[in-house]
């Protein structure tokens, strides 16, 4: 009884409180350098310890303060992953020595399965934005060469990347794969072949984006696992979040970095479809929950930190309203346990997976609803994303995950997008306007910036 007065009440609270003051005050120019100012000064704390305790890693445990490597062999994942964000804030002679040590001492010759994704989204999206940044045609060289060993994974009946392909050997493995494995992708691939002139990367990138789209099912959605062997889905679970997320994202992206109009037409029905079943209007707000993908049945009512992307895409597509909704909804999941969970019950208000991984999504959609806008709301809104980050997740050697946002305990992560994404997007929120223009850029789903040069 005392259990379910107590969701009962929490529920009342989220659906009578405003999240944040309606009147909106203005944010003070001097507030706002000053968190510009603390968010550096954390990313270089951050990275200082990175050096002292796991340089040449792929990442820093920022608890035990002891390095972890994702495979046999470090491919830096970190410093290729904040690179560009050590440019944008200014730190030009630590972005020069990283940048030169990252020239002489990355590989990709090594005996080893790698993800296909992840690696294409940190390491050959890191490279080519840090090529654009710089110029360093080295960069470009080693995303080329990465793009190269990467190539194998798509020669598949369906052309769907293995998840796992091998960088010396070409080897692959892992058929059951997903939308964002699949479609996740172009903006590297086809930034590839912009730049180098050979078009096979955009080919084998945009056939797979094709070939997903096509297997979407009768009413339009697609499910959360497929086989890159058969193209059977094997998971009909619907939904915009882990798994799925970036696939939209991309299908927006694509259609205006590369004005493709296969990918403009994709993203309006998948725009529309979502819509249709996937967004869900509830006593505590706009949210994006799930649903069947062949018989569009409402399933579970939940939404999640890595969902909260969509309001970011929602504002690149225009639909500046749906967005500004769902990010309130956002906050509330946000401030019901001072950080937001992997999954949350939308109807209960509770936290359905507990755990936290120092995610960028919901910061990223305040940065651009803040630049469509101009509304100080997500300045706010920014803030308290930020003093949360500092209470629950500082340690002495960075900044850590939670194993549980309810008991606050860390879990000694802190994964490269920390220092790419999570950290660029806050610093970007409150840094001055000319640090970049953000009509002029795509990020990929990384946060690596990447312009239309060609
Ligand atoms: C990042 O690697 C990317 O943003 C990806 O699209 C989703 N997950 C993480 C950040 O949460």
């Amino acid at each position: 009884m005392r259990v379910f007065l107590s969701t009962l009440c929490a529920l009342l609270m989220y659906i009578l409180t405003p999240a944040v003051s309606k009147a909106q005050q203005p944010f003070p120019v001097e507030e706002k350098a000053r968190l510009a100012a603390e968010i550096k000064s954390e990313f270089l704390r951050t990275w200082e310890a990175y050096k002292t305790y796991a340089w040449g890693y792929d990442e820093l445990r920022p608890v035990s303060k002891t390095p972890l490597n994702w495979y046999s062999e470090s491919l830096l994942i970190t410093p290729v992953d904040a690179l560009d964000t050590m440019i944008l804030m200014g730190l030009a002679e630590e972005a020069d020595s990283t940048k030169e040590y990252i020239i002489r001492n990355l590989s990709f010759d090594k005996d080893m399965y790698v993800k296909t994704f992840e690696v294409t989204i940190r390491l050959v999206g890191g490279l080519l934005s840090t090529y654009q940044l710089t110029g360093d045609a080295r960069l470009l060289q080693l995303a080329r060469d990465l793009g190269d060993r990467l190539i194998p994974a798509f020669r598949t009946p369906t052309g769907f990347p293995y998840v796992e392909v091998n960088l010396k050997t070409g080897a692959v493995r892992g058929s059951k794969t997903n939308p964002a494995e699949i479609g996740t992708l172009l903006v590297e691939f086809g930034t590839l072949s912009m730049l180098t002139g050979n078009p096979q990367y955009y080919n084998y990138a945009k056939n797979a984006l094709l070939n997903l789209y096509e297997s979407r099912s009768d009413i339009g959605l697609v499910g959360e696992q497929i086989d890159c062997e058969t193209g059977e889905w094997t998971k009909t679970d619907s939904h915009v979040s882990a798994g799925i997320d970036s696939y939209y994202e991309y299908l927006l992206k694509c259609a205006l970095l590369f004005n493709d109009e296969d990918c403009a037409v994709m993203w309006r029905d998948a725009h529309t479809v979502l819509r249709k079943y996937i967004a869900d209007s509830v006593a505590t707000g706009l949210w994006y929950g799930r649903a069947d993908m062949n018989t569009g049945a409402r399933g579970k009512t939940v939404y999640g930190i890595l969902d909260a992307f969509m309001p970011a895409v929602l504002v690149l597509a225009g639909d500046t309203n749906q967005a500004a909704a769902l990010q309130e909804s956002g906050l509330k999941m946000w401030q019901r346990h001072g950080i937001a969970p992997a999954t949350f019950d939308y109807t209960t208000m509770e936290a359905v997976s507990p755990k936290a991984f120092l995610n960028p999504e919901i910061v990223e959609s305040a940065y651009y609803l803040y630049k469509r806008t101009d509304n100080p709301r997500y300045l706010d809104m920014g803030r308290i994303f930020w003093d949360s980050l500092k209470t629950y997740c500082r340690t002495d050697a960075g900044y850590s995950g939670l194993a549980s946002v309810v008991t606050k305990e860390k879990s000694d992560r802190m994964e490269s997008y920390f220092l790419a994404e999570t950290m660029k997007y806050f610093y970007l929120l409150f840094a001055p306007v000319d640090v970049l223009d953000f009509s002029n850029v795509i990020f990929n789903t990384e946060a690596h910036p990447i312009r239309r040069t060609w």
